[in-house]
């Protein structure tokens, strides 16, 4: 099987919203060698995004995004122990990472802290609908280099630029860098509210990290 027949196995795999074909697709996958970002950016969530493609059709209605999301999950756990976190030796920073305030949606979060992680960073993954004095009060707390902020929705969006203000008035965003992430967002938003990068992936998000970091 080509690797491009097992990225699409894998995202029918999610489609189909069963664990059990997602975790024994990404078993056979991870057996043929291929790689746990891989997996999970080019199979995984391919399948995710068209689930969200057919719910924004009308063609998939909720009940159905939430099995694809928990089967998505399940794949995605399987692969965590082949990320394995590396912070001691080589820690290249420190980030908080969450989902903020009135938005649910974590899968892209979790998966961005996961990659982050293994990349060699410390993270700080704070969760979804998360209270935007959380943010504060962790880049405090654990004295963090960067700040990932993750929003799926339009009515969300606006979280990370109350968070960037927040950092100006507590007199933390001189020392602090800004990550932006979720579907709505883009470069030119990050550019707007005067976040310092916008990562459309996870890979991307670790890339960023590293220029702005190192
Ligand atoms: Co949800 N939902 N949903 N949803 N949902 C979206 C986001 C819509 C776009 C679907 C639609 O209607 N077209 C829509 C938002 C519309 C808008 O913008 N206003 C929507 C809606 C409306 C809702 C509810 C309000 C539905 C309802 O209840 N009526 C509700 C939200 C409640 C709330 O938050 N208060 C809701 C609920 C759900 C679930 C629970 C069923 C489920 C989430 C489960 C979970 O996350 N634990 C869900 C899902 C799965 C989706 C879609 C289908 C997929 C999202 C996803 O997981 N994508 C989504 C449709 C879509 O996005 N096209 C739909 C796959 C991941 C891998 O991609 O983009 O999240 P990602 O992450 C990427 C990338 O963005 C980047 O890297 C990640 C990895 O590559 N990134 C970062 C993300 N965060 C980053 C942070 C960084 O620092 C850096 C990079």
């Amino acid at each position: 099987m080509s690797k491009e027949e097992m990225f699409k196995e894998l995202s029918d795999a999610v489609i189909t919203c069963k664990n059990d074909v997602v975790t024994a697709a990404v078993e056979k996958a991870r057996s043929e060698g291929i790689s746990a970002p891989e997996i999970i950016e080019k199979g995984l969530a391919a399948g995710m995004n068209e689930v969200g493609i057919r719910f924004e059709r009308g063609k998939l209605f909720l009940p159905h995004v939430m099995m694809a999301a928990g089967a998505m999950e399940a794949g995605v756990a399987l692969l965590e122990a082949d990320m394995p976190a590396d912070a001691a030796s080589k820690k290249l920073g420190v980030i908080v990472n969450g989902t903020v305030e009135g938005d649910v949606h974590d899968i892209g979060k979790s998966i961005v802290s996961t990659m982050l992680q293994s990349a060699g960073f410390e993270v700080h993954d704070i969760g979804r609908d998360v209270p935007l004095q959380n943010f504060i009060d962790k880049i405090k707390e654990t004295n963090a280099n960067m700040v990932g902020m993750s929003a799926l929705m339009t009515t969300t969006l606006g979280a990370q630029k109350e968070v960037i203000e927040m950092l100006k008035e507590n007199g933390l965003r001189d020392g602090i860098k800004v990550m932006v992430g979720g579907a709505p967002a883009t470069e030119a938003w990050a550019e707007k509210i005067g976040a310092d990068c916008y990562a459309e992936n996870a890979s991307e998000a670790v890339i960023k990290a590293k220029e702005l970091l190192l």
